[in-house]
This record gives C-alpha cells, sequence and structure tokens, in this order.
C-alpha cells in the first residue's frame, strides 16, 4: 500500500517548546528517502498548518488540528492507504486515532492502539498535573467526561480502553494510574519488560489483534526510547527501551503486517543532540516498514 506522509507540526499540547520542528528533523533525517529506497511510494502531503491555530494554545486550536488529521487519516484509510503522522506533541493522536476510529466503524474491523511510551497519557483535566494535552489523548479517545472542547461537535466512536496495549510504561501520576486500572487497560510496563524481554508481551497483542481481525494503530512517543539513544524529547524518563529492543519490536510488528497507521511523536529537535534522537527514529521506521539484515529462514537450520 501507498504511504501517506503528513507533518503535524503542533506543541499546543506541550510546555516544552521545540516539537513544531519535530516533522522538519524527521525529513532532514531522511524519512521519506528511506521509505522509497525500501521501494514504497510515498505520498507527501507536506505540513499541516490548521487556519487559526498559529500562536494559538487553546482546546479550540487543538480541535482544529484533531478535526484536520483525523480527516486525513480516516481518508487515506479508506482509499487502502496506510497514513503515517509525524508530530509534534501527542495530542496529534487524538486526531489521528479518531480518524482510524471513524474508518474502522465503517469497515466493522476493531481498533486496536499500541502506544510506545514512558507514559500512559491516561490523564483527564482533572488528574493531570500539569495540565498538559499531550498527557491526556488515550483518555479523551475513551471518551472520559471533560473533553467536548477537543472535538467536533456530534457523535463520535469512542476507543474502547481494553484494545489499548501501553507499552515500556515507566511514568504513571496517581490519578491517571487509578483510571488505568478501572477501565481494564493493558500494560506492558518496564518491569514486565525487564521480566520477559520485549518478544513475549509484543508476540500476545500481535496474536490478539490477528485473531480478533484487527486494525493495529501504533503509537511511537519519543521518550519510549532511553534518553542515551533519544534525547530530543521534552519529558525524558530513564531506564526506557534499547535501540535493539526498540528495533526488534519494530522489525515483529513488520513482520506481523498489522499496523495499519502509525504516529511518530515527541521529538523536539531543539533538545536534541546533533540529530541523534531523529536518526534513531529514521531507522526504527525504516525496519517498521521493511528494512532487514538477510530474511528469517521460516526454520533455523541446525548447526554442522
Ligand atoms: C505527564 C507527562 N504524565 C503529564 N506525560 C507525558 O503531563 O500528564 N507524556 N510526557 O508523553
Ligand atoms: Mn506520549
Ligand atoms: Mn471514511
Ligand atoms: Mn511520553
Amino acid at each position: 500500500s501507498i504511504i501517506k506522509l503528513v507533518g503535524a507540526p503542533i506543541e499546543i499540547g506541550t510546555s516544552e517548546p521545540g516539537a513544531v520542528m519535530g516533522p522538519a528533523a524527521l525529513r532532514t533525517a531522511g524519512l521519506v528517502r528511506v521509505l522509497q529506497d525500501l521501494g514504497h511510494t510515498v505520498h507527501d502531503l507536506g505540513e499541516l498548518s490548521p487556519d487559526g491555530t498559529l500562536g494559538q494554545r487553546t482546546l479550540s486550536a487543538i480541535r482544529a488540528w484533531t478535526t484536520e488529521i483525523s480527516s486525513m487519516v480516516e481518508t487515506a484509510l479508506d482509499e487502502g492507504h496506510l497514513p503515517v503522522v509525524v508530530g509534534g506533541d501527542h495530542s496529534l493522536s487524538l486526531g489521528s486515532i479518531d480518524g482510524a476510529l471513524r474508518h474502522c466503524a465503517r469497515t466493522g474491523r476493531p481498533l486496536f492502539v499500541l502506544w510506545l511510551d514512558a507514559h500512559a497519557d491516561f490523564n483527564t483535566l482533572e488528574t493531570s498535573p500539569s495540565g498538559n494535552v499531550h498527557g491526556m489523548p488515550l483518555a479523551a479517545l475513551c471518551g472520559e467526561p471533560g473533553f467536548e472542547a477537543l472535538f467536533e461537535a456530534g457523535e463520535r466512536p469512542l476507543l474502547d480502553p481494553a484494545r489499548v496495549h501501553l507499552f515500556g510504561l515507566r511514568s504513571i501520576d496517581a490519578g491517571e494510574r487509578a483510571l488505568v486500572t478501572q477501565r481494564q487497560v493493558n500494560i506492558v510496563d518496564m518491569r514486565t519488560i525487564d521480566e520477559f524481554g520485549v518478544v513475549a508481551p509484543l508476540r500476545r497483542i500481535l496474536d490478539r489483534v490477528a485473531a480478533a481481525n484487527g486494525h493495529l494503530h501504533a503509537s511511537f512517543d519519543v521518550d519510549f526510547l532511553d534518553p542515551t539513544i533519544a534525547p530530543g524529547v521534552g519529558t525524558t524518563v530513564p531506564g526506557g527501551a534499547t535501540f535493539r529492543e526498540a528495533h526488534l519490536i519494530m522489525e515483529m510488528l513488520c513482520d506481523s503486517g498489522l499496523v495499519g497507521s502509525l504516529d511518530v511523536v515527541e521529538l523536539n529537535p531543539f533538545l536534541d543532540e546533533r540529530g541523534r534522537s531523529a536518526r534513531v527514529l529514521v531507522e526504527l521506521v525504516a525496519s517498521l516498514f521493511g528494512r532487514r539484515i538477510i530474511d528469517r529462514p521460516t526454520e533455523v537450520p541446525p548447526l554442522e
């Protein structure tokens, strides 16, 4: 399928300026070229810039982004393409997941979300200690009250929290901790990864999505990675995924063939070290889209 790439340079959802430069840094690091070199057709839709949002830091400005990203993603999926939204802060997932939900409501396939992130992003306006919307998108998408201002008026499809899989969690606020438990969000936290590695827990998630013939939306927050390999993000948390763990995850996602839409969010080039994080992200996206060292044999041949 054709990759529909769009930049969403939004930073209204965060208090750390710089995410607005994320899409430009990913392009500079070779994102489009790498995908083309893998044989993909990439339709680069450039950067979104919704009317009336310039300089605005309000919920209604975020709604303008949500609406625009949602319709772009929905249309791309309806046309059989694979939308990739690069940010920009994590509030852009309000739009990408809303669009995927609308598409899935029509096809009847269940939407699953793989949220690769140090954080749960399940705060509400009430539980959030920071007030930053990038820490709230999952709660809003799952229909927690108080988020009406973030979406167009009228009915919208809601995300089922039981189909959300947090992966790599290692920082959670007290209020959202209670909420994710109550809503039965699925969690593979860093302790689980330390005990079992990434393969077994991810395999279970992928098996579940495949068994349900689901659409998998992957949302990759840069802070999922360890700050030593990806310092270019506003909210680093120690103890993140290694390059090899993240790389293996991307290869498994590729092999599964299940990922139908993708976000790459929270890259902050202003905090990066000479483009390091951007380059790491491009490498990881390349693996997700089919770069491999050698083809895997279906069975490992016995040693002589
Ligand atoms: C924190 C940070 N939980 C908040 N969240 C971040 O502000 O709600 N998410 N950085 O990626
Ligand atoms: Mn996040
Ligand atoms: Mn549609
Ligand atoms: Mn995060």
